[in-house]
């Protein structure tokens, strides 16, 4: 086997962000850019030593490539097994599932999610673990230092492999297997749900419902799965060919981006139920005719429910959500008498406590929701799952949303972006208002008084490793917070979210207008944080 030793620079820009390395295609095409990240992730986890490494992505521009650039190096730095997705594709989930059921010792997933694609588009890296989870916050900076010193990377001298053909093949002295990226995916569902109870749904003329795969990862998903196995009429999967730009739109399920679904389902020919996931398959978006489930009720929805699951009828010994994600979780974890825990934005940071069996479900408000089932969040699972609640409880989505809220009481929430803002005056802002939460309880906000505010620090109960300024939470003592943080996955400028949420227990303000309750929340957001002075703007761009 001729393995090559090829002299590189070091990159300083390597840092991996909420969930990994992210860049516009155009970084990543910088000579051996690449390749430096990937060497040092090899040389940070110990090299290939006989083991087993999954590799796939979302079908992005740049995709293939990087698969066969991948295969060649985890050649070259020892790895005996490869698992790679046919034509390249594996849902993050799909890949998560994989990674665990091979006992490979980690993966590699080629997506930016829900970032857009194309030349002009977004690429991305993410290193999964042997738990089948995103890089712990310990081994990404690990990674990122040893990048800044690469001076070579590895790789055998070899033609391409065919990632088209199922099978086996060899690489040098490595064996790559082509596998179906669906099928192991479809049996792990098959598990946790009843198919039989899934199909009689899916095949009853009075349903009807629509998944938008967006043109990324999830059609080939849920073409196999909703319609083939279970039956939904052919179409029921629009969007559903992937492909390396999604079509010229982001991937990115939404109030603001996926308008179509959204006006289909409040229109007049809206049908029961609708979904939509993102470029790599791991968020979910939940419609029901004439209404939108915030992905942090919804996650709660799920909690409540779980009981009507085959795979968790047995109960949850946890729940967890990341900190902006709204409390209505909590107040469900309560009832049940579960712990809920508060971890920082992004999957990586649920990793350890399923790992520990300290919680069985888990979510972001940001269109993420799974379980233990496998360690990333999980777009078709959280479909499936909503569809069982349905098919059990035999109620329509708003029934069972109003059904909740009279239950638990109604947490209105939105999520401000404030996109591509320049990046100096975003940290600034964050700056000042982290200056002022020493002083700010007490003050008057929004009609009521400062309970709390802080700069959200966490302390992981596995392995107490600290997370620090993780986002601005101001809590009023009626119950509101507003938090602020900056994106760790944009790749121009910087981003400020703002995260809204207001609670009413009065049953009859339920269906009041979320955006009208929001309304003065949202203006001390602004006004508290000087938004239009700072950042030159005078309204987010998304809303959701
Ligand atoms: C965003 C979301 C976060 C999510 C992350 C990755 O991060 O807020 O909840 O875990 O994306 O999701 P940020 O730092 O931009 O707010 V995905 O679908 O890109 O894997
Ligand atoms: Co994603």
């Amino acid at each position: 086997m001729n393995v090559l030793t090829m002299p590189a620079r070091p990159y300083d820009d390597q840092r991996p962000g909420t969930s990994g390395l992210r860049k516009p295609v155009a970084i990543f095409r910088q000579p051996h850019y690449l390749e430096n990240y990937l060497q040092a992730i090899f040389e940070t986890v110990g090299g290939g030593a006989n083991r087993t490494l999954v590799i796939g992505g979302d079908g992005r521009f740049f995709n293939r490539e990087a698969i066969q650039t991948a295969s060649r190096m985890a050649a070259a730095n020892g790895y005996k097994h490869l698992v790679v997705g046919r034509a390249g594709l594996l849902s993050t989930p799909a890949a998560s599932h994989l990674i665990r059921k091979r006992g490979a010792s980690g993966g590699l997933i080629f997506s930016a999610s829900h970032n857009p694609g194309g030349p002009e588009g977004d690429f991305g890296i993410k290193y999964n673990s042997a738990n089948g989870g995103p890089a712990s916050e310990t081994l990404s900076r690990a990674i990122y230092a040893r990048s800044k010193r690469i001076v070579a990377y590895r790789l055998v001298d070899e033609p391409d492999i065919d990632i088209d053909r199922l099978g086996k093949v060899s690489l040098g002295e490595t064996e790559v297997e082509v596998v179906d990226p669906v099928s192991d995916y479809a049996e792990l569902m098959e598990t946790l749900f009843d198919f039989e109870r899934l199909a009689e749904l899916l095949t009853s003329t009075s349903f009807k419902m629509r998944f938008d795969a967006m043109h990324a990862i999830t059609g080939p998903y849920a073409r196999a799965i909703l319609e083939e196995r279970l039956g939904a009429p052919v179409g029921t999967v629009i969007n559903g060919k992937p492909l390396p730009d999604f079509g010229g739109a982001k991937p990115d399920p939404n109030l603001g981006r996926s308008r179509n679904l959204v006006d289909f389902m409040f229109g007049q020919d809206a049908v029961n139920f609708a979904a939509a996931s993102d470029g790599d398959g791991d968020r979910n978006m939940i419609l029901g005719r004439k209404i939108f489930v915030t992905p942090s009720d919804s996650l709660a929805v799920l909690a409540a429910n779980a009981h009507v699951v085959p795979g968790y009828s047995g109960g949850l010994a946890g729940v967890a959500r990341s900190m902006p994600t709204s409390r209505a979780l909590d107040r469900v974890a309560q009832e049940l008498g579960v712990p809920c825990f508060e971890t920082p934005t992004g999957w990586k940071f649920f990793g350890n406590l399923l790992d520990a069996g300290r919680i069985t479900l888990c979510g972001e408000e940001s269109f993420g929701a799974g379980s233990d089932h496998v360690r990333e969040k999980d777009g078709l699972w959280a479909v499936l799952f909503w569809l069982t609640i349905i098919a059990v409880r035999g109620m329509p989505v708003h029934r069972i949303i109003k059904d909740h809220w009279d239950r638990y009481g109604r947490h209105f929430y939105a999520r401000h972006d404030y996109e591509a803002v320049d990046a100096a005056a975003a940290n600034s802002l964050m700056d000042a208002l982290r200056d002022q939460v020493g002083d700010m309880a007490g003050k008057r906000l929004a009609g009521s008084i400062v309970s709390m505010a802080d700069d959200f620090s966490y302390t992981d109960p596995v392995d107490r490793s600290v997370a620090e300024r993780q986002g601005i939470r101001v809590l009023l003592e009626d119950g509101s917070r507003i938090v602020y943080r900056l994106s760790g996955t944009g790749t121009g400028g910087a981003t400020l979210r703002i995260y809204l949420e207001r609670y009413e227990a009065r049953a009859w303000l339920h269906d009041k207008d979320a955006r009208k309750v929001l309304n003065d929340l949202s203006f001390a957001a602004g006004s508290l944080a000087e938004i239009p002075a700072r950042l030159g703007r005078e309204r987010p761009s998304l809303v959701t």
